[in-house]
């Protein structure tokens, strides 16, 4: 975990997140081993080195007894890292239940799912009660470790109730939140049971930060049209007081890819993949698979594409790459199964005895076969159905230094307001547009090619995860002494 390799300390920072970017793995009655985690939160947060930080979070395992808690404390300790322990049963109403099952849905504009509506209906108030309960289980641990001065930032969908626990024992903490996930327009926010109370939880914080300006003004309108608050160009008013809300889109630690291009093992990869594919032009999908990635409609273009372009059959790949996550959930569990068999049907039909179109592997790449795998690649598609922002785009932009490969990229995600002008944008759900721009990005003359990618690199390595993190702090910190001068007055 690189987490620890912050240099000169600044400021404390508590990063308070579900998560933590290890997962946990017990290997006897005290010793446990400890794996990173994949996802765009921890990708983006290993980035961040500016700050004296320490991560609070959920290592993602159950343990029940004292004496495995203590070791694994001990563990993460080396790592800077905090443990919250769940048990089984919050795990399962919080986690699954409430944060998988509602939020997560909700805010990707996806619903809930068909057939377990009434069911969501009936436990809707037991998972929100675990909901809360798992937020106060994070704040007992942040009040724990807290020390005056310190800044704390809350992470995510899954603890918008955490900032008003924090504010309620300790009104001066300095208390951030940052959402992930897109921030779905109020008409969809109104739907939710408990909108009103999530809302005024997060109103809690002195500042609320979203990827993009759509996403904060849609906080802003749910909280003037579900709460009657006035909404103002700095945030949100409440009888005085003022929660500062405002667009801080997250990058990635371009340099990390860049400097890994230069590294043997990653040439070697690279030299692998041009040898397994010479003659092919390399497409490539890295999600984790989730239904807000769009990895079957993705798949379905690609096939539209080959079907009314016969003469690419043997000329192009598509290498998809699907970490799975959620697995204990139903619904991820049918979209694997759905996603093999359309792959299947297409290598069936489009195969030849020595190739297929698409080789789809379900795991996790580690960090240097992935920029190699980055590097080699002409094409790449991101057709999130929605993405809050989605970091395989830049994570691929910064690897194409000499290769200038094109990205085509849904409208859908928060990264096409930022990579908009050099990616190809397309609605994720028009298999016949998708197919024709992968058609028209096979073929895209290099100088047009040469200019988008100077467009989205500049963009990438000038917009990293270290400005990002270091930009919200210190917006934190100044909203705060603003609030003080104000109260003065
Ligand atoms: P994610 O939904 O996880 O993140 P994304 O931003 O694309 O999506 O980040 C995924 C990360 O996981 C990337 O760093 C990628 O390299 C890594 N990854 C994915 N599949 C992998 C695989 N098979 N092998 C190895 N690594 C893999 C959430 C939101 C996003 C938002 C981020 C950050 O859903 O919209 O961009 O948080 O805020």
């Amino acid at each position: 975990c690189e987490w620890k390799e912050g240099r000169t300390p600044k400021q404390r920072l508590l990063v308070v997140a579900n998560r933590l970017p290890v997962s946990a793995v017990r290997k006897g009655e005290d010793s446990w081993q400890l794996e990173m985690s994949v996802g765009g939160l921890v990708s983006a947060l290993l980035g961040v080195k500016e700050f004296d930080a320490r991560w609070i979070g959920w290592a993602g395992v159950n343990v029940p007894d004292s004496v495995g808690q203590k070791a694994l404390t001990k563990a993460l300790a080396e790592k800077r890292c905090i443990p919250v322990f769940l048990d089984e049963e919050i795990v399962h109403q919080y986690y699954n239940g409430y944060c998988n099952n509602i939020l997560w849905p909700l805010f990707h504009y996806l619903g809930l799912p068909q057939e377990d509506r009434l069911a969501t209906t009936r436990s809707f108030q037991s998972q929100f009660d675990a909901y809360k309960k798992a937020n106060q289980m994070f704040a007992d641990v942040v009040h724990k470790h807290y020390l005056d001065g310190d800044v704390v930032w809350c992470h995510d969908y899954h603890l918008m109730f955490l900032p008003k626990c924090l504010k309620e024992h300790n009104n001066k903490m300095k208390v951030g939140w940052f959402l992930h996930t897109p921030f779905p327009s109020s008409e969809i926010h109104r739907t939710l049971p408990s909108r009103s109370e999530l809302l005024r939880s997060v109103l809690a914080a002195d500042l609320v930060g979203f990827h993009t300006y759509d996403y904060a003004r849609h906080f802003v309108s749910a909280c003037t049209r579900i709460l009657g608050l006035e909404g103002t160009p700095e945030g949100v008013e409440d009888q005085g007081k003022l929660t500062r809300v405002a667009a801080f889109p997250i990058g990635i630690d371009s340099d990390r890819f860049i400097r890994a291009l230069e590294l043997p093992q990653v040439q070697e990869h690279m030299k692998e993949l041009k040898e397994r594919f010479a003659g092919r032009k390399v497409m490539l999908g890295v999600d984790r698979l989730d239904m807000i990635k769009g990895i079957p409609q993705k798949i379905l273009a690609f096939e539209k594409f080959l079907e009314e372009n016969l003469n690419w059959r043997d000329k192009v790949v598509l290498l998809q790459i699907a970490v799975p996550t959620r697995t204990d959930v139903p619904e991820y569990q049918k979209l694997t199964s759905q996603v093999h068999e359309i792959v299947g049907r297409i290598n069936g039909r489009f195969g030849t005895l020595t190739a297929v179109p698409i080789h789809h592997l379900d795991r996790s790449l580690d960090f240097h076969a992935l920029c190699a795998l980055y590097a080699v690649t002409d094409v790449a598609l991101v057709t999130s159905l929605r993405d809050g922002m989605n970091l395989v785009s830049y994570e691929f932009v910064a690897c194409q230094a000499s290769k200038k490969g094109v990205l085509i990229l849904s409208e859908f995600a928060g990264a096409a307001q930022s990579l908009g002008a050099g990616a190809i944008l397309v609605n994720p759900w028009n298999v016949t547009e998708v197919a024709a721009s992968i058609g028209y990005a096979l073929n895209m003359p290099a100088d047009e090619r040469e200019k988008r990618h100077h467009h989205n690199f500049m963009h990438v390595t000038t917009h990293t995860s270290q400005e990002w993190a270091a930009t919200f702090v210190s917006e934190l910190n100044d909203t705060i002494v603003e609030a003080q001068l104000r109260t003065r007055q």
